[in-house]
């Protein structure tokens, strides 16, 4: 099995024959645990998710959150964050989206008061705050909706590398977004560090927040 992780892809050491050559196996597990120790070994994480540690780009934002509130991403400090890009008239991704982190926070627990999910609208044009705050919170009343002019969050999604364009809809003066449908996972520190595809297993998702959340600060 292969696994992606910090630095590229590894082999699971868990699906593997023992790295270690017979004459070590015949050592004491004590003795294994404290050359191992010496060494600077350590298990290492594994993420469902594409590492985005070594990244220079998507370092903050400067938005308003749905219920007046300026936000920058230092405001979340202790908490992991996802953030997200879409508009609430997707007929798809969006809400598939949302539903996802809702049950992934179901399975996080407790954990989840330590995680916030973020809702960024690429529609600033049709999102109000007013409907950002019916919308984004119906699925789960701890998420935010943010949003800001059209050049902020055309900047915004330039410096993230997100993806969105107007696509005219059937009848004159309606559209819809095409838009990048994966979310980014930062640390308790307020680094980005994993892109969650599109999709993911609410498992994954809260697995790898879990992960995040466990790290040392
Ligand atoms: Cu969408």
């Amino acid at each position: 099995m292969k696994v992606y992780g910090k630095g590229g892809w590894y082999t699971d050491r868990r699906s593997n024959h023992s790295p270690l050559c017979p004459s070590m196996k015949l050592l004491s597990p004590l003795f294994l645990c404290i050359a191992l120790l010496l060494a600077g070994c350590s298990e290492p994480k594994r993420f469902v998710s594409t590492d985005l540690s070594m990244v220079d780009w998507g370092k903050d934002f400067s938005l308003t959150d749905h219920k007046g509130q300026p936000r920058r991403l230092a405001d979340f400090r202790g908490k992991a964050v996802v953030l997200f890009f879409g508009y609430t008239q997707c007929p798809d991704v969006c809400p598939t989206t949302l539903t996802i982190m809702r049950e992934a926070m179901t399975l996080l627990g407790d954990d989840a008061r330590r995680v916030q999910v973020l809702f960024v609208t690429v529609d600033p044009a049709r999102d109000t705050p007013q409907l950002l705050a019916q919308y984004v919170p119906a699925f789960n009343p701890d998420f935010l909706g943010l949003h800001a002019d059209e050049k902020t969050i055309a900047a915004l999604a330039k410096d993230f590398k997100v993806f969105y364009a107007k696509q005219p809809g059937s009848t004159p003066g309606t559209y819809s977004i095409d838009h990048s449908t994966g979310s980014y996972a930062f640390d308790p520190k307020g680094k980005l560090r994993l892109l969650l595809r599109h999709g993911e297993a609410p498992a994954n998702v809260a697995a790898d927040l879990k992960l995040l959340l466990s790290e040392k600060q």
